[in-house]
């Protein structure tokens, strides 16, 4: 037993005097800074210590709890967590924002100026990354025992600039100025192997044996983030993983040239968590991606399981103290890594191993989309990670033997169900490999899991109907309501108070004042002035002018060809060419944001297509105020916090069957954006959640997206049908808007007229009726206020904290545990 003095925690004031003293103390102790010099920056740094000091000490009492509780934990791993910027989050989750704000206006410091100063944790490429950040937030908010682990990346998602029309890209060195959310764990460092060779060991009796030899080995070293719950005392830990080399990395050398040889292998080494793939639902066949997928996923696990063991558990309990969440196939390696962990390190028998790892793992599917499903090359897997092929080639062996059984002589299936597709070179199919690991797999909103049986997993959800669950994705209201949206976050408060910030659904007490005309006018002049806001940044960052008066109409999400970006353009050059023609078009800024992949050559070209047109449109006299169309640069979760509030009509247009959830939809529905959409994804369960009055629903259903593609597509005799829209296909492939390199037109209308996969042409006259329904409305104040309104008090059900009940309930099986105020260490 140590001293009390030892076990005692600090136990900091969260007063403004108590805050005050902590960050002038912190200039000069942390930041190393005269007070009377110090610049924002520093003092910003000074900040973020002082609440990092508050966090790391209720971090600590959680822990304790924790561990004299025996609760069960959810350890989520996630190539991405699309964080944002972290110092409002945490002093807000703390409770401590406005004792803050007031302590640094006494130092003499605007806390709002600083907040703009931090960068964003851009360590995710879209909607995956998002949900990872959301479901921790949510986490520790509801007090559940479950920690992120992945990645530190050096440099995170691209910044993007347009260089004028076309995207060009630029590295994003965010820790640069050092990053003040995270403790380095120098001591917590685990071996990664690659490459080497599997030695066998037979034994006359018992199981053989396997060892793996001769490989390279990188270190992974921890980097602790913090995540504080709003509202309670919980604070849970996001886990992030950084290579380091070894310290006496391969320094057997001979002579001058070969040891600066052996200093450059070593940095080499450390590139394995250097930069972050910024691909969005799309496989990268990498072979530095598979080492980073294996690099985070090994020492999580191995991390994972040393707390199991050191907390006095044995590792048949793994189940039942552990949850594993899989985001995606990224780290589905996961499930050959556990069995080598149990089998070859921990000496279990190869069915007891088995046993515990399918009851600790589960696996989350967020696509359909064939480009997007990641298989290896076995040549790569072998070489890379040799036991964990051999590991594959077992467990597959086992499970189509299995299969075998169940269906004799059905040689087709079990071709289709190999985890090693056989078609294409020998592939190993992560996704079998997840699904085959897992006790339960998810998607993300009704009609994706619905698909996912009935296509990609057919066969599986035939052997194994138990195993499929829906969980529909949900947004955190802390970030996307509270922070983004103070305005309306104080008018819900002063019409029925504060209970929806804990308990989404009760934002239905607004419906019965959908129609109070005070609350209309209210809520129509928050949106106004959210616009305001938008408009100045607007300004700031692209130097066009918009209009509050007018819809601000937006589609915001990584550029893909079937979220269907060209179908909102070609809205908008027919609107362009009909005010030519001086025909009287209802008025709407139309605002995109989102970045294409690098390598993605159709998206960029979308996104410089945007950027000439909206260059035309938006300094023609003729058009004026009627219309407006920015490309928004860099958009990423700090200016979606911008955009989102300021929305008056969400655009979620993607052919139906390909979007799997969607969350962008949610967050826009939830700050009072009417949704324009298709029956796609989460768009479905919004729908039903808003009522058909507060949504404009239009275009093919999947069923007939299918049905269309079965009976061969025919752009062009729509086209002959569709005057209006030939005119804007026209007037693109003309040149007319050519502002860069001349026959990018002529291939985009090429591209509509021959290929156009993803059916813009044949919903676009269905899309064009369903503006032009949300003109009607929006033309009509006092209607639309009351759609909006409703539209937000329905909004309750894609709350992020329904969405990890969810989780808990149906797939992790565990319960919150709120920490409770101490003693010694229960001040607020
Ligand atoms: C990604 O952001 C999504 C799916 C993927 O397969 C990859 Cl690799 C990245 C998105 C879906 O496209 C989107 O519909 C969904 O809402 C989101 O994941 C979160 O589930």
């Amino acid at each position: 037993m140590a001293a009390p003095e030892v076990t005692h925690l600090p136990n900091l004031p969260n007063d403004v005097e108590g805050l005050r003293q902590s960050i002038r103390d912190a200039v000069v102790r942390v930041v190393g800074e005269d007070p009377r010099q110090a610049t924002e920056r520093d003092w910003m740094e000074a900040l973020a210590f002082a609440i990092r000091e508050r966090m790391v000490e209720r971090r600590l009492l959680t822990r304790r709890q924790f561990a004299d509780e025996d609760v069960k934990r959810v350890y989520y791993l996630s190539m991405e967590y699309l964080i944002g910027r972290m110092l409002e989050a945490n002093l807000r989750n703390m409770g401590i924002l406005e004792p803050a704000r007031q302590a640094m206006a006494d130092l003499g410091v605007n806390l709002d100026t600083i907040l703009d100063l931090e960068d964003d944790a851009a360590l995710g490429n879209g909607g995956l990354g998002r949900l990872a950040a959301c479901i921790l937030e949510s986490l520790a908010t509801q007090g559940y025992p479950g920690y992120g682990y992945g990645i530190r990346y050096e440099f995170g998602m691209f910044r993007q600039e347009f260089e004028p029309y076309h995207q060009v890209e630029h590295p994003d060195n965010w820790l640069r100025y050092g990053n003040p959310w995270e403790f380095p764990r120098s001591d917590r460092k685990y071996p990664i192997h690659f490459y080497g060779h599997v030695v066998e060991h037979h034994h006359p009796r018992g199981e053989t044996r396997y060892t793996w030899e001769n490989g390279e080995e990188v270190l992974a070293m921890a980097y602790d983030y913090p995540t504080a719950g709003y509202g309670r005392r919980n604070v849970n830990n996001l886990r992030l993983w950084a290579a380091k080399a070894t310290r006496d990395f391969d320094l057997r050398y001979f002579n001058e040239g070969d040891y600066i040889r052996a200093v450059a292998d070593k940095a080499e080494s450390e590139t394995i968590s250097m930069v972050l793939y910024p691909n969005d639902a799309t496989a990268i066949g990498k072979e530095l991606r598979l080492k980073q997928e294996y690099f985070f996923v090994s020492a999580s696990l191995q991390d994972i399981l040393d707390r199991h063991l050191a907390l006095g558990y044995n590792l048949d309990a793994l189940p039942d103290k552990v949850a594993i969440q899989l985001n995606d196939t990224h780290p589905a390696i996961a499930v050959a890594e556990l069995m080598r962990l149990l089998v070859d390190c921990h000496e279990l028998s190869w069915d007891r191993a088995w046993d515990l790892a399918r009851r600790t793992f589960a696996y989350t599917n967020h696509t359909l989309m064939p480009e997007a499903l990641e298989t290896w090359p076995v040549e790569l897997m072998e070489r890379v990670l040799p036991r964990h092929m051999g590991i594959i080639y077992q467990i597959n062996h086992d499970f189509l033997e299995q299969v075998r059984h169940r269906y004799p002589g059905d040689n087709d299936r079990l071709a289709r169900l190999s985890i090693i597709d056989e078609q294409n070179g020998r592939r190993v199919r992560m996704a079998h490999l997840a699904v085959v690991g897992s006790h339960r797999v998810n998607g993300v909103a009704a009609l994706h899991t619905q698909l996912l049986q009935e296509t990609l997993f057919e066969d599986f959800y035939n052997l194994w109907p138990e195993r499929f669950v829906n969980v529909t994705n949900g947004v955190t209201p802390r970030l996307w309501m509270i922070q983004a949206n103070p305005a309306l976050t104080e008018l819900l408060g002063q019409r029925i108070g504060n209970d929806w910030q804990y308990d989404l659904d009760r934002l239905r007490a607004l419906e019965p004042y959908a129609h109070d005309a005070d609350l209309q006018k209210a809520f129509l002049d928050v949106k106004r002035a959210n616009k305001v806001r938008l408009a100045n940044l607007v300004r700031e960052r692209t130097g066009v002018e918009l209009n509050p008066d007018v819809m601000f109409d937006v589609q915001i999400k990584r550029i893909h060809e079937y979220k269907r970006q060209l179908l909102k353009l070609l809205h908008v050059v027919d609107l362009y060419r009909r005010i030519r023609a001086g025909e009287d078009v209802a008025p709407r800024v139309v605002l995109f944001g989102g970045k294409a992949a690098p390598g993605y050559a159709r998206a960029k070209g979308i996104i410089q297509v945007i950027n000439e047109v909206a260059d035309i449109v938006n300094h023609d006299p003729a058009v004026g105020d009627r219309l407006k169309c920015v490309f928004f640069p860099n958009y990423e979760v700090s200016s979606a916090s911008i955009i989102i509030p300021a929305a008056d009509v969400s655009e979620q247009i993607s052919t139906a069957g390909f979007e799997a959830s969607g969350t962008g939809n949610m967050k826009l529905a939830l700050n009072g954006a009417l949704t324009i959409g298709t029956l796609d994804g989460a768009n479905i369960e919004i729908r039903d959640a808003v009522g058909e009055e507060s949504i404009f629903i239009f275009g093919m259903t999947a069923d007939e997206v299918v049905e269309h593609r079965r009976n061969g597509p025919n752009p062009e005799a729509i086209l002959a049908q569709q005057p209006n829209l030939a005119a804007a296909v026209e007037m693109i492939e003309s040149g007319f808007f050519t502002c860069d390199d001349p026959g990018t037109h002529g291939d985009l209308g090429r591209y509509l007229r021959h290929e156009d996969p993803f059916f813009v042409i044949a919903d676009y006259a269905a899309y064009t009726e369903a503006c032009e329904r949300a003109d009607t409305l929006y033309a009509d104040r006092t209607a639309w206020a009351e759609a909006a309104i409703l539209n937000v008090a329905r909004m309750g059900y894609f709350s992020i904290d329904r969405t990890v009940r969810d989780y808990a309930n149906q797939i992790w099986d565990i319960i919150p545990e709120p920490v409770a105020p101490s003693r010694t260490n229960g001040a607020a």
